[in-house]
């Protein structure tokens, strides 16, 4: 089993590279963004709470997330490895994840963190948010409210994996299919391919 997590600030291409490691790798992809997205979308209690942190910038709590990774772990005991893609975003996440894999007789092998200017990244998500109909795309006060979320309670996650010696930092700027190509070259180095 090969369990990677694609680390980085909102805008730094998470979603997009996911996409393409999923499919080149065969891991399974868990997004936390698009698992609240489409509680969202249903409209269930979860999406209703979880939509007031994420349309102000805001995490949201940790036991949501928690919870809902828990479960998607459990609803996929076959795969050959997961992709995280916007979790954990708190050390609390962090170390709720190694406990759960811990569980699983499994670990986290790697963790890509993408650099992007904040300049870059408020123009990426404005960009988006011309298309996506996400509300937290379309209000720079917003973006810059979850850059800021970044800071004070994610950046600190990389910390605590590089305690384990277990990041590598990928530049997050350039072509998609340039920094597709660097991710690639530390997964292959990781795992031995
Ligand atoms: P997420 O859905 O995780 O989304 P994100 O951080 O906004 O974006 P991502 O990094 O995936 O986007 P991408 O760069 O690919 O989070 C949304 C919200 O959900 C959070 O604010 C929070 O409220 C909540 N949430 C999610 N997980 C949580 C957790 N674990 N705990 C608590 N709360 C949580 O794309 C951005 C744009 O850049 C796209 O338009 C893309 O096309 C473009 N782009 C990508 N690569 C590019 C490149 N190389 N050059 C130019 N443009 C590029």
């Amino acid at each position: 089993m090969f369990n990677l997590i694609l680390f980085g600030p909102p805008g730094s291409g998470k979603g997009t590279q996911s996409e393409k490691l999923i499919s080149k790798y065969g891991l399974k992809h868990l997004s936390t963004g698009d698992l609240l997205r489409s509680e969202i979308a249903g409209q269930t209690p979860l999406g209703l709470e979880a939509r007031n942190f994420m349309d102000k910038g805001q995490l949201v709590p940790d036991e949501v997330v928690i919870g809902m990774i828990s479960s998607a772990l459990d609803a996929n005991p076959e795969a050959a490895g997961f992709l995280f893609d916007g979790f954990p975003r708190t050390e609390a996440q962090a170390e709720a994840l190694d406990k759960l894999l811990k569980l699983k007789k499994t670990g986290i092998h790697l963790m890509l963190a993408l650099d992007v200017s904040e300049e870059e990244l408020v123009s990426r998500l404005l960009n988006r948010g011309k298309t996506s109909g996400r509300s937290d795309d379309n209000n720079e006060t917003v973006i810059r409210a979850r850059i800021a979320e970044y800071h004070k309670k994610t950046s600190a996650v990389a910390d605590y994996y590089k305690k384990f010696d277990k990041v590598k930092q990928v530049k997050g700027e350039g072509s998609i299919d340039e920094i597709f190509a660097a991710l690639c070259k530390e997964v292959d180095r990781k795992s031995g391919k």
